[in-house]
């Protein structure tokens, strides 16, 4: 009997608006791809999505929303992929996700509403699959502004992010079983993707170890 073929791995990239997430999944995705090994780029918020699109909406303020409302379809967005991404692993594909439950946790709960504390920000989370590797790409307040400032998207002022940063840090000290690794993303380009290509190619290597995909639990544990 042939044995079951290697699970794919679970792969997010995180961090604040301008750290250069996107550039760096798309060079991670061409690389992988051209090693030989089945992958797939997956992006939240997926705005392609009916809920996706009641998101974009949300974020270009064209509509208005409940903080928790907004909230909940954020979560939605990744529940409604979460079945075929589970498949996609088993199958052997390694999946990277640029944003993910922390982007939903974090940007949620640095509104200061005081009715959405990061604790409820991240429940709709719990259950939902536990990247093998979360990579951070930190960059400063000051180089993010070098690479363009800010957008006219909702979030993209200052105050916001800065609380967003702390968020960051805080909910990585909460979810110790999250293999988070933090990447300086003031560097060069290819600087950074080495460094994420060789933290890639090591977490595949160790999935053995890592056993089954795990899921996300609560973080009070
Ligand atoms: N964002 C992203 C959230 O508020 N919650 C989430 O769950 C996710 C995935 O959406 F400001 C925020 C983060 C960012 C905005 O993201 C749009 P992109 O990556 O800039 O498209
Ligand atoms: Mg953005």
């Amino acid at each position: 009997m042939q044995a079951p073929p290697q699970r794919g791995a679970l792969i997010v990239v995180e961090g604040l608006d301008r750290a250069g997430k996107s550039s760096q999944c798309e060079s991670l995705y061409q690389k992988l791809q051209q090693s030989g090994r089945a992958v797939k780029y997956l992006r939240f918020p997926d705005r392609t999505t009916a809920i996706g699109k009641m998101i974009d909406g949300y974020l270009r303020c064209q509509s208005h929303m409940d903080d928790h409302a907004i909230h909940l379809l954020f979560s939605a967005n990744r529940w409604e992929v979460a079945h075929s991404l589970e498949e996609d692993i088993a199958r052997g594909t390694t999946v990277i996700v640029d944003r993910y439950s922390y982007s939903g946790a974090v940007y949620s709960a640095a509104k200061m509403n005081p009715a959405l504390s990061l604790e409820w920000a991240w429940t709709p989370e719990i259950g939902l699959p536990q990247p093998d590797l979360c990579l951070f790409l930190s960059i400063s307040p000051e180089a993010a502004a070098q690479r363009g400032g800010f957008g006219v998207e909702r979030y993209e002022n200052a105050a916001l992010q800065s609380r967003v940063r702390e968020l960051f840090q805080t909910i990585f000290r909460l979810q110790q079983s999250g293999n988070i690794r933090t990447i300086d993303a003031g560097r060069s380009f290819e600087e950074v993707a080495q460094e994420v290509e060789i933290s890639v190619l090591d977490c595949i290597a160790g999935l053995d170890a890592i056993g089954p995909l795990r899921r996300f639990q609560s973080i009070t544990h």
